[in-house]
């Protein structure tokens, strides 16, 4: 476990590893300053210490007696910087040596390498953010879709932090009814009831209102993976490359040309899915084939969402039928592709078999969008219906308020049932302890470590 000692003052390298025009080497703590000083010499001699708060400086990093390389300095003043402490950040060139270069000096000089997402673990520790929006930070990083990042830009800004502390406030609310209560008990007691039990039924509202997207919004923020289905040539790889909106898959008349399973991101009206594009499923003629198939199948079995794709210009095969009977209790959208070519399947069956059938022409890219448009829908079910701001999207998140929607599920039982006051303040009170762990009020040793190794190092 990582100790916070907030005396140590951290290093790191803050942008990707690899060759880039510029890099950046971070430094946070009470010694960053003194620690510039010491490696860093302007164009007039001056130090960084001398410089003022958000300003940038031309010149070069040296150390044992030779210019390591030519920067740009910049420095943010406690409190106002990302961690709330003295941060320099070192612009400079991008390889990879140069950079180690760097930060070995700032680390000879009394620097710490930072552990993964220290930066930001020091923010939450030095009260900047809460720990939602340090959380989010990580997800504005990863985001996939312009709609996974409003959504962690909406948490990072404290939207979802101000609704759940409105949430904590209204439960604290009913506590002090209750308290007062415990502590009065002959002063009209039914009033009060009725006060409490009105209180109550708003808190499990809202919880609710906040779970009820909460799926929606684990969609957005970890995507969903998405398999391509079908017999051999019923145009597969085409219908991958046309979601794409290039040439990714190899496609050819040829039956059985893709073998190894190819994936992608691609986005679905703001959904991250991850897209596989499978061997057709036929009787296998060889090894090879023998093995394409077992793939698709565990492919099938783990995703989210399965396309199975039926060639219009013919009728429906047993192999066909087959994948039918296969991928039945998935969620499935079956795709009749070829619509160009002159109509043979039979659609009815398939209409009796499926949800949801879409009429596509993988070759000219004719209703990708419908497809789109449905697997969007099926996927949200019409569920979201919240501004981004205000869906939760993490498990630790969403877990901790399904335990508080479960315990003030109790209060109520138990004032309905007569119970002691007691009984339903104790409730009420683990209520909140769920939601402070949303917003790091309080939390176990470990939890700060284990939410940060998610993280970059130089975060
Ligand atoms: N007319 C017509 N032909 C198409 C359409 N989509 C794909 N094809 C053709 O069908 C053939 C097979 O396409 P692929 O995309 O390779 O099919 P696949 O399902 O990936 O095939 P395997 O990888 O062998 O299982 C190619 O000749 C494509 O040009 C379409 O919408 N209309
Ligand atoms: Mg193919």
């Amino acid at each position: 476990m990582l100790e916070d000692n907030l005396n140590d003052t951290i290093a790191a390298i803050s942008t990707a590893q690899g060759q880039s025009g510029i890099g950046i080497v971070r430094l946070s703590g009470p010694r960053a300053l003194a620690i510039a000083d010491q490696i860093f010499t302007g164009s007039k001699k001056e130090k960084p210490s001398e410089f003022k708060s958000y300003t940038m400086h031309y010149g070069r990093i040296s150390g044992h007696g030779r210019i390591i390389d030519e920067v740009i300095l910049s420095l943010m003043r406690k409190p106002k910087s990302y961690t709330r402490e003295d941060v320099v950040e070192i612009n400079c060139h991008g390889g990879i040596v140069v950079l180690r270069n760097v930060l070995d000096l700032t680390l000879e000089n009394g620097a710490r390498l930072a552990s993964p997402g220290e930066f930001t673990r020091r923010a939450f520790l030095n009260g900047r953010i809460d720990l939602a929006q340090a959380e989010a930070v990580i997800d504005v990083i990863r985001a996939k879709t312009d709609s996974a990042l409003k959504l962690s830009l909406g948490q990072l800004n404290g939207g979802l932090s101000k609704e759940i502390g409105l949430i904590r406030k209204k439960l604290l609310d009913v506590l002090v009814n209750l308290e007062v209560e415990i502590d009065f008990p002959e002063e009209g007691i039914r009033q009060g009831a009725s006060a409490i039990s009105q209180g109550i039924d708003a808190l499990s509202g809202k919880l609710n209102k906040l779970l009820d997207n909460a799926s929606a919004g684990r969609i957005l923020r970890e995507g969903i993976s998405v398999v391509i289905c079908g017999k051999p040539n019923v145009g597969k790889s085409s219908l991958l490359n046309a979601l794409l909106k290039k040439e990714r898959s190899i496609v050819t008349p040829v039956a059985g040309t893709t073998r190894d399973t190819i994936e992608e991101i691609i986005d679905i009206k703001g959904i991250p899915a991850r897209i596989f594009d499978t061997a057709g499923i036929l009787t296998p003629r060889n090894m090879i084939e023998k093995e394409a198939i077992r793939r698709s199948r565990e492919h099938i079995k783990l995703a989210d969402m399965v396309i199975i794709l039926f060639d219009a210009s013919g009728k429906l095969s047993h192999l066909d039928r087959k994948l039918i009977r296969e991928v039945r209790h998935k969620n499935v959208i079956a795709v009749i592709n070829k619509i160009d070519l002159k109509n043979r399947i039979e659609e009815d069956q398939l209409l009796r078999a499926f949800r949801k059938v879409v009429r596509i022409c993988a070759k000219s890219g004719k209703h990708i969008d419908t497809l789109e448009g449905a697997l969007y829908e099926f996927v949200f079910k019409g569920k979201l219906n919240a501004p981004e701001s205000l869906i939760v999207s993490n498990l630790r998140h969403i877990q901790a308020l399904r335990n508080a929607k479960k315990l003030v599920g109790q209060a109520k039982e138990a004032l309905r049932n007569n119970l002691t006051q007691e009984f339903i303040a104790q409730d009420l009170k683990d209520a909140c302890v769920y939601l402070d762990k949303i917003l790091g009020k309080n939390f176990p040793e470990d939890l700060l470590d284990r939410i940060f190794a998610d993280f970059c190092i130089g975060k």
